[in-house]
């Protein structure tokens, strides 16, 4: 069993939730069966519009206080990492602007994102040649999988602000993923390891159902 499975952590999850959600990916509901490969609205199929960001997670919402975190990048890499916040803070700042879309049928457009590009974390740790995919762990025990490929795309971002505030403790902060290209349960909150891998580890949500992409456009919702 994989980390998410300790004892006291999924103990403190809500049940009901992972069932619900594990139930509607099994019956396949909310796919409409219309792709937009081309992207030529701006909304995902199927998806509608929210000006107020929802929450969504297990129901823990870890609290880290900010002198005990680190972010460890390591695995099939050539120099492995451990920031302090402090580190993290001083590194490269990159600022993006991107749409969320969540599995469970919300987009918000146009939030901006302050924090530390992808790139730059891959120009540091120099993923080794075996490198195909990025794990992401967090606070919560939660996983999440994407390929190297899609860590790497122009907009990934290991964000600690939105539209210019520290994001709360809610929202993932003090550190969260944003993969603005997939569903947003790729977007790990509470980051705390990035780690590269020669082969591909399904995460929580991927091993209860979910896609193991998560194509908004093409509907990626259910594996
Ligand atoms: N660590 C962690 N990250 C997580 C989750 C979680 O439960 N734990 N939930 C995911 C899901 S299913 C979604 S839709 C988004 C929600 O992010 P938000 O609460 O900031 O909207 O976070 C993703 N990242
Ligand atoms: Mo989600």
């Amino acid at each position: 069993m994989s980390e998410e499975g300790k004892p006291g952590l999924l103990g403190q999850i809500k049940d009901r939730l992972i069932r619900s959600k594990e139930k509607t990916a099994a019956e396949g509901r909310h796919i409409t069966g219309s792709p937009d490969r081309g992207h030529e609205r701006r909304l995902p199929p199927g998806q509608h519009l929210v000006e107020k960001w929802p929450v969504l997670d297990l129901g823990i919402q870890p609290e880290v206080p900010l002198d005990e975190w680190r972010l460890v990048v390591d695995g099939a890499v050539e120099a492995p990492l451990t920031l302090t916040f402090e580190r993290f803070m001083a590194l490269p700042q990159s600022h993006f602007v991107s749409d969320i879309h969540c599995v469970t049928t919300w987009s918000r457009y146009d939030n901006r994102w302050d924090g530390v590009s992808s790139r730059s974390i891959l120009e540091m740790v120099k993923p080794k040649p075996e490198a195909r995919h990025v794990i992401f762990h967090s606070y919560d025990g939660y996983t999440t999988n994407i390929t190297l490929e899609a860590f790497a795309a122009p907009d990934v971002i290991i964000a600690h602000s939105w539209e210019g505030e520290r994001l709360t403790r809610e929202h993932g902060g003090p550190v969260r993923m944003v993969v603005p290209q997939w569903y947003f349960w790729k977007s790990a909150k509470w980051v705390r390891r990035i780690e590269f891998s020669a082969v591909d580890r399904p995460g929580f949500w991927e091993l209860r159902g979910y896609h193991n992409e998560g194509d908004p456009w093409t509907e990626q919702r259910y594996g």
